[in-house]
């Protein structure tokens, strides 16, 4: 089985750890493609920041029905572009923030996210609401550093994030932890091993569960909402993206 792991943004040295983190739960006979994409921001932060991201995103998948994958993983906790990727996949598309939370709600009473920044919490929050976590979702909190911070061993980034999760079990009433950053995905284990809770990386959590589907032969439904889209011409810059069928 061929998995594709999308990181959205275009820091290669987090697609690298990123694709490592996979691997290390992938099961054997799995091929782990972990990329990024040839355009699209440095790290992804805000509501621009994944509107402008999802090209990219698209131009990947798109590659993918070419090389024969069998399922993708969007790793960004925005999981920017997911239904959208999932109308051009024939196979099964999730995102980092979708699989985390949905394995929070079955391992503990109520969870945590632990992201970035301050910023970004609005779209976890709505993440959750839409995915129907909300009620498992005691509360979404930020470190306040910014994406790119992770991967600079001298910014102490590990410390301030075991910090706040350590916040979160003791003021927000939650049993359950979920990094909320596919940058942070090598700091769960340590993060576990301190807290003593299940800590949730939506990069394992996804690549185990798009294994499963595919496994299962389940794949997206193209009966409704997630057909194929329409052949049109698209102008400018994205020409590029008209589909033939
Ligand atoms: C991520 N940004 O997982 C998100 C995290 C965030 O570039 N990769 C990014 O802060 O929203």
């Amino acid at each position: 089985m061929r998995i594709k792991i999308i990181n959205p943004n275009t820091t290669q040295r987090m697609t690298d750890k990123i694709g490592a983190c996979a691997r290390a739960v992938a099961r054997p006979g799995t091929e782990i493609v972990a990329v990024s994409p040839a355009m699209g921001p440095a790290s992804i932060e805000s509501h621009y920041d994944e509107a402008l991201a999802v090209p990219g995103l698209l131009q990947e998948i798109a590659a993918g029905e070419r090389q024969g994958i069998d399922g993708y993983v969007i790793a960004c906790f925005g999981d920017p572009g997911l239904l959208a990727a999932r109308e051009l996949a024939a196979g099964p598309v999730l995102g980092i923030a979708e699989a985390a939370m949905h394995l929070a709600s079955m391992v503990g009473s109520s969870f945590s996210v632990v992201t970035t920044l301050g910023r970004t919490i609005g779209q976890a929050r709505h993440l959750a609401q839409a995915y129907g976590m909300d009620r498992f979702c005691a509360n979404v909190r930020a470190c306040e550093l910014p994406v790119l911070a992770l991967e600079d061993p001298r910014s102490g980034a590990r410390e301030r994030i075991v910090a706040e999760c350590r916040r979160a079990l003791e003021e927000d009433g939650s049993d359950v932890i979920v990094l909320g950053c596919a940058g942070m995905a090598d700091l769960c284990e340590h993060v576990a091993d301190v807290l003593g809770v299940p800590v949730i990386d939506g990069v394992a959590a996804a690549t185990q569960l798009v294994e499963s589907l595919v496994n299962l032969r389940l794949r997206t439904s193209k009966r409704g909402e997630l057909a194929r889209p329409l052949p049109k011409a698209y102008t400018g810059a994205l020409q590029g993206f008209a589909l033939d069928r």
